[in-house]
């Protein structure tokens, strides 16, 4: 009996312990070939380093941001299943040379197992013909995190710094759930532990963390929301997350 009590407990902290990450996540990290510039964005609801999907419902918002102006894309996007569960898929083309900001405000996500509602506003750039610029200037977010380090083009092994924010401003000593998209479930954590790497925020909202193998990352700094939405008539806390999505290559050596 008590074996039992005690399994059960592990199960639910088991439960709990799932990182969730909105994620969107383009097919290329860089546009370079005008011959090759349509960007295909699949946004989706998921545990990334364990590949399980929650549905997401049609995202409130999917805009892109260049040169500080903001296109909504919303109507654009069309329903797809990833992971076999209920996600959203669009293509953009790429036309001009510019740093392309692709920012995602979803619909509030009912979690039972946590008795809260989630909210993953989340973002990911792609740097077009040679155009860098403007990566570390705010998507103006409800939470978002600013890069300190440029989320694009780098090696596997550097450090990736960021600065999270809520409302403008920075969020103190708060968790940062890292996660790596692993498709086609080709690493393996040795204990589930190691599934969801885990770093604080500092009092001025910085963290960092070095990448350890190649593929995209998901950041997710996590807030309680200044606000509560109703669930069956009872307010519930809102986790609200800042989703940065960036992907880590190895060169090749001759
Ligand atoms: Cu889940």
């Amino acid at each position: 009996m008590k074996n039992l009590i005690a399994a059960s407990l592990l199960f639910s902290f088991a439960a709990v312990s799932q990182a969730h990450f909105g994620s969107v996540i383009p097919d290329k990290q860089i546009v370079e070939d005008q011959k090759d510039s349509t960007v295909t964005l699949t946004a989706a609801f998921n545990h990334p380093m364990e590949q399980s999907g929650m549905n997401m419902a049609k995202p409130k918002n999917l805009s892109v941001i260049v040169d500080g102006r903001k296109t909504d894309l919303t109507d654009t996007l069309k329903p797809a299943k990833v992971l076999d569960k209920d996600a959203w898929i669009t293509q953009y083309k790429v036309i001009r040379p510019g740093l392309y900001e692709f920012v995602l405000e979803p619909q509030p996500y009912w979690e039972p197992a946590e008795d809260k509602f989630i909210m993953h506003y989340t973002k990911v750039m792609v740097p077009a013909y040679g155009v860098e610029d403007g990566w570390e200037i705010p998507a103006g977010l409800k939470t978002e995190i600013i890069p300190l380090t440029r989320p694009f083009g780098n090696y596997v092994g550097n450090i990736f710094r960021g600065k999270v924010v809520v409302d403008g401003k920075p969020a103190a000593n708060v968790p940062v759930e890292v996660e790596y998209y692993n498709v086609d479930k080709r690493v393996k954590a040795p204990n589930d532990i190691f599934i969801t790497q885990v770093v604080m925020t500092d009092d001025q909202g910085t963290f960092s963390y070095s990448v350890p193998w190649e593929g995209w990352w998901g950041f997710a700094a996590l807030s309680e929301a200044d606000y509560k939405i109703k669930h069956e008539g009872v307010d519930k806390p809102v986790e609200i997350g800042a989703v940065l999505w960036t992907e880590f290559v190895t060169p090749s050596f001759k």
